[in-house]
């Protein structure tokens, strides 16, 4: 197609849908326009891959997740279906800025972090491999909260992402399904067979919303299914007698609705709430019956269901699948007990996201009682059989029956559930697996150790190289050529150029290109001018203790102090840049925002040590903020307390991007130093084994090195002293929890390594054609860190699954 083509288009689409001529019509109605356009084609793809993977008979993952964080969908689409640039073209020919009609799309923010962006980048690697893959998640009527900051601190606005029409979404009204809650359940015996009848429940309809997930050049476009609850006037009893039955019915309705309502904003944190554990069966119940229905169609025995079908669950979230598809198996389809449990075992696969126990699902057995009697009585089973197991068949593991029990303590153990029914268990980076194994669930590596595996993290690279940073891919293209787009590993052909001077001064205008265009942004929205040339050193990702913000932040003070102390201290000047949302009911997190902010308010508003340091706290860190800051990034902190983060994925984006890790040997970081080499990355810190001594010996005297250390105490003090506030109350709590509590995680103990590590960053960085040749190493080997990678493991190691091709509708 043409431009001109393709205008002509634009313009009738903007007659046909709003009535309105080129030249009346808004921003957001040309956004609007160019997704009817484009689903045009989609939607002809999109049948035409469902139909294939029937016909063929494709054996299909479906992937169970909470969370899905899609962030924009139109560039991606674009770029998957080979029609970006036409579009860019053609809106600028228009007199449009395409960058401003894109962002009229508002983010999905449908996730917390790390796990709903990682699921998501899978849908994309799963269609671009030709995998028949289909994700199953809930649309919330509200995404993750809006941060602002006000004063410094975090206020939490809701995120009304539906409020304009979400235009990739296809409602299935034919297709919606009813999901049971609470009731009784009554036990008969019927031709020397338990019954059980569930009644008395209360019904919720389920209603998908279809999301085309497109594929990379090619026709594959499979389905991410949102569901959505609903109540029906047929699901209340209306009693003519009884005045108010109205106002009875909307009470009843909101009730219902209320379940996809909003996303918890609990991010590695369990919290008891009986509205999530609705979520979840809500998930679980809609897409487990609405893949036996397409099963039934194939026509095939039940015992023959994991030769089709592979249930994925992303973290213990979704791990009533396990209860579920009993309960659908043996009261519905009225199969005998083993029978069911054969078909569960070889059906569904689990994978951990998190070591922290504090993460590790536990619901009260009063609460699963209430909400799923019939479920209930079938976890009670697979207990007691696990456990009976356990007696007979290990002997040595008898002592440890009621640590490893699903049910213990008046709770049901999700993750004990999750691997008992599960074929597989997998951790999302070699030191989180091991660590899995040697350690959290170690009991169940003695019983299960064929289950274990690892599948170490990726991110698609066509959304966060591609899309994100165009310019750095054609220099890339331009050096190797473009197979790298389909075989991402072969990145690794840039190690020739590492040292190549032209190359270097190539991938040095693309960073400072990238880096005005930041500075843009925030001088725009914030009103602070920062250095081009500075070094951009970003920590973005949740606020969490374990992440250690609070750490990044300490150098920062240790910077500040010794500008203070030394006015001719040479530095290379540097903008510390975060980004990060809090738990709303995290207040340690919160406490650390306010903090940052002061901070930087101190710092920017300092006449000397504002021309060396700036710091800036870019607030609603989303996936459309991350596209904007990655780009630009020299280097990337990835300094969480080793062995609490189970991967990182942040880490792999800005490594694709050119950023050089300073970094924890924690999660995924250990195997970029295993690639790029131990002098490619600053590491530094406590190891994982060493924290675990720590913890074990209960040796770890934070005290003492606030001490011993000057420098330190220097920053602390800063901190209760009303440096950075009016009043000095407002960072004790921070002070105290380091002191007093023993900082949980370590930050005293390794800021003497990380203000080393620092120094030989700014020391590397005055060499530049070294630090370029070290950012072209660690681009070369990101490829590894793609997620086509991390789903062709899953494909054919877990889930058995093959490409299939579409054929070519269009
Ligand atoms: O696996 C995706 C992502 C990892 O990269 C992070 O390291 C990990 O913290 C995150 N885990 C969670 C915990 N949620 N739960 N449960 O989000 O998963």
């Amino acid at each position: 197609m043409t431009v001109e083509q393709l205008s002509q288009m634009l313009r009738e689409k903007l007659t046909s849908s709003f009535g309105k001529s080129l030249e009346d019509a808004t921003t957001k109605e040309m956004f609007q326009s160019i997704c009817l356009t484009m689903k045009e084609s989609i939607n002809a793809n999109w049948r035409m891959t469902q139909e294939t993977y029937d016909e063929n008979e494709s054996k299909q993952v479906y992937y169970f997740s909470m969370e899905f964080l899609l962030g924009r969908l139109i560039e991606s689409n674009l770029l998957n279906m080979g029609l970006l640039d036409l579009y860019k073209d053609t809106l600028t020919s228009l007199g449009f800025d395409p960058e401003e009609v894109f962002r009229e799309e508002h983010d999905a923010g449908l996730g917390n972090g790390g796990l709903g962006r990682l699921a998501a980048c899978f849908l994309d690697s799963l269609a671009s491999l030709q995998l028949p893959g289909y994700g199953m998640g809930i649309r919330y009527k509200y995404g993750l909260f809006q941060q602002k900051v006000v004063n410094g601190y975090q206020v939490e606005l809701p995120d009304n992402w539906l409020k304009d029409e979400y235009m990739w979404e296809t409602k299935r009204g034919d297709k919606a399904i009813e999901v049971r809650f609470g009731g009784t359940v009554e036990t008969t015996m019927e031709n020397g067979h338990l019954h059980f009848h569930h009644q008395d429940y209360e019904r919720v309809l389920a209603v998908p919303y279809d999301v085309p997930i497109v594929g990379y050049d090619n026709n594959t476009v499979n389905t991410l299914r949102l569901w959505s609850a609903e109540s029906t006037t047929n699901s209340f009893h209306f009693h003519s007698s009884r005045g108010h039955d109205y106002y009875h019915y909307l009470d009843y309705k909101r009730s219902i609705e209320k379940i996809s309502e909003f996303l918890y904003p609990d991010d590695s944190y369990y919290e008891g709430k009986i509205l999530r554990l609705k979520q979840q069966y809500f998930l679980v119940s809609a897409g487990l019956q609405s893949i036996l229905q397409r099963f039934k169609k194939r026509n095939k025995p039940l015992a023959q269901l994991s030769e089709h079908v592979v249930v994925q669950i992303n973290d213990t979230h979704p791990s009533l699948v396990v209860p579920e598809l009993m309960r659908l198996l043996i009261d519905e389809e009225k199969l005998g007990w083993d029978e069911a449990w054969a078909i569960t075992e070889k059906t569904v696969a689990y994978t951990n996201h998190t070591t922290l126990s504090e993460a590790l699902e536990k619901w009260p057995e009063e609460m699963i009682k209430t909400l799923f009697p019939r479920l209930y009585l079938i976890i009670h089973e697979i207990n007691e059989r696990f456990c009976k197991m356990l007696w007979y068949d290990y002997p040595k593991l008898r002592e440890k029956i009621s640590e490893m029990a699903i049910i213990s303590y008046e709770h049901v153990h999700m993750s004990h559930l999750a691997m008992v029914g599960s074929f597989s268990i997998n951790g999302v980076a070699k030191l989180h697996t091991n660590i899995l194994k040697d350690r959290v669930m170690k009991p169940f590596y003695t019983v299960f150790p064929e289950r274990f595996n690892n599948k170490t993290n990726g991110i698609t690279h066509r959304r966060w190289l591609l899309n994100v940073n165009p310019e750095l891919a054609n220099v890339i293209s331009e050096a190797i050529g473009t197979n790298w787009i389909r075989t991402p590993n072969e990145l690794t052909k840039l190690l020739p150029f590492a040292e190549d001077a032209s190359f270097q001064q190539a991938i040095a205008k693309v960073k400072h290109d990238n880096k005005l265009k930041l500075a843009s942004f925030i001088k725009r929205h914030y009103d602070i001018t920062i250095d081009d040339h500075s070094i951009v050193d970003v920590h973005i990702k949740r606020l969490h203790g374990y992440k250690r913000q609070l750490l990044n932040l300490f150098h920062v003070i240790h910077l500040y102090n010794r500008c203070i102390e030394d006015p001719y201290l040479e530095l290379t000047p540097r903008t510390f840049i975060f980004g990060a949302k809090a738990a709303p009911g995290y207040f340690f997190a919160k406490q650390v925002i306010k903090l940052i902010n002061a901070v930087a308010e101190k710092i920017n508003h300092h006449p000397q040590v504002s021309k060396k340091i700036k710091v800036v706290f870019l607030e609603n860190y989303s996936v459309s903020l991350a596209e904007r800051i990655i780009p630009a990034a020299d280097l990337s902190e990835q300094i969480s307390t080793a062995s609490k983060e189970a991967s990182g994925t942040g880490n792999m984006k800005l490594m694709m991007n050119g950023a050089l890790t300073i970094g924890t040997l924690d999660g995924a970081n250990v195997e970029i130093r295993e690639l790029v080499g131990d002098e490619n990355i600053f590491t530094f810190g406590l190891t994982s084994d060493e924290v675990f001594r720590y913890q074990q010996a209960g040796e770890y005297r934070a005290r003492d090195y606030y001490n011993n250390d000057r420098r330190l105490r220097n920053v602390m003090d800063l901190l209760v002293n009303q440096h950075f506030s009016d009043d000095d109350v407002e960072f004790k709590d921070i002070f105290y929890s380091l002191l007093y509590n023993n900082d949980e995680y370590f930050v005293l103990r390794d800021f003497d390594n990380y203000t080393e590590a620092q120094n030989n960053v700014q020391e590397t960085y005055q060499q530049q054609s070294d630090w370029l040749q070290k950012s072209i190493i660690n681009i070369a080997y990101s490829g590894n860190f793609s997620s086509d990678r991390t789903i062709q493991e899953y494909a054919e190691e877990i889930w058995q699954i093959k490409p299939t091709k579409i054929g070519n509708l269009i």
